[in-house]
């Protein structure tokens, strides 16, 4: 199997009042496009974006529509917010169910049968996610790896200066996560080329790709990036990254931080010197289910703790991505949560 996927292009909607749910309806019909939908795909976007923006102002007093494009043919939303959670999700799901007021919108039903993966978690008291992926290519093949993530741009700036790209080659599973410098136009042009790097040599190990990004990125203003790769023959993770991405991996009894050196790729390495590839830590860890990653940007602070949402790892790995960023989101940079998981029940070869 091989593959990639790229995702750099995001938007975060504010959505607390109904005048802001045809922003989030254009949005989601503007992601349709960039994800290559054809015109009634980009019209479901639309019409479960307004769905869920709806119920964001009805039921949830407010909250945020994340949309982004998830490689050719796949369009990602997910509505996020600090609502009073769904006390039962099965009677939600019900056509014309409504606990507030009567809603136009035929609800959350309507975005199940619409959407090509749907997902809900939600606690009371704290909220919910509602995952909906659009798009022909929008179900994922069910390997033994799921990945999920969400993306969002510095509040002032549509230009997204992070991104992530997944390249799959054989058994093994490239994962990067980039923040250009600083945000805006300039941030995004040192991210594409970063994931570009990814795209075009997949095959190097992650601290290969790392050296081709810092040589790579030196006519960008610079980078950090964290790249991951599982192998799923060997069942061994390899980390290596620069710059403020980080990684937390959990398995059974295990929490370990994986901690990116400090230093921006495509610096100046010295003036006059000769280019001389920096060297790379490379951290080295076994990779058996149930196991998951988690990366991030500077974008989320390290004040998220896994443990405050039970059962969500038998979610999508986007879901427990929204929440992370819901609760830990700085709010003043581009921001990127990652999440690789291989569960048991998926990982039978
Ligand atoms: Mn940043």
């Amino acid at each position: 199997m091989s593959g990639r996927m790229m995702v750099t292009e995001a938007w975060d909607i504010t959505v607390s009042d109904e005048s802001q749910v045809h922003g989030a309806a254009a949005a989601a019909s503007a992601a349709g496009l960039a994800g290559g939908l054809d015109a009634k795909g980009a019209a479901t976007c639309e019409l479960l974006a307004t769905e869920l923006a709806t119920n964001l102002v009805r039921h949830a007093v407010g909250g945020h529509l994340l949309i982004h494009v998830a490689g050719p043919g796949a369009v990602q939303l997910l509505a996020v917010d600090r609502g009073p959670g769904i006390a039962d999700v099965a009677s939600s799901m019900i056509d014309g169910y409504t606990t507030g007021p009567p809603s136009l919108g035929a609800g959350l039903g309507a975005c199940r049968r619409g959407a090509a993966q749907f997902d809900l978690y939600t606690q009371i008291g704290r909220g919910t996610v509602v995952l909906v992926r659009v798009g022909p290519s929008a179900a994922e093949p069910s390997g033994p790896t799921q990945v999920g993530g969400v993306i969002t741009p510095h509040p002032d700036e549509s230009a997204v200066g992070d991104g992530f790209g997944l390249a799959w080659e054989g058994d093994r599973m490239t994962v990067a996560v980039v923040d250009g410098l600083g945000h805006g136009v300039e941030a995004a042009e040192a991210r594409r080329a970063a994931l570009e790097l990814l795209e075009q040599q997949p095959a190097l190990d992650t601290a290969g790709l790392l050296r081709e990004i810092d040589v790579g990125l030196r006519v960008t203003r610079g980078a950090a990036a964290a790249i991951a790769q599982i192998d799923g023959w060997s069942r061994q993770l390899s980390f290596a990254g620069m710059g403020n991405v980080t990684g937390r991996l959990f398995r059974p009894g295990a929490d370990q931080m994986l901690v990116s050196r400090p230093g921006i790729l495509g610096a100046n390495h010295g003036v006059g010197v000769a280019a001389r590839p920096r060297l790379h830590r490379v951290v080295a860890a076994d990779w058996a289910a149930p196991a998951s990653l988690i990366l991030h940007t500077d974008g989320i602070t390290s004040r998220w703790n896994a443990g405050d949402y039970p059962g969500a790892d038998r979610h999508h790995p986007a879901v427990l991505a929204a929440l992370i960023w819901r609760d830990a989101l700085r709010g003043n940079d581009d921001a990127t949560v990652v999440v690789v998981r291989t569960s048991p029940e998926n990982s039978v070869r």
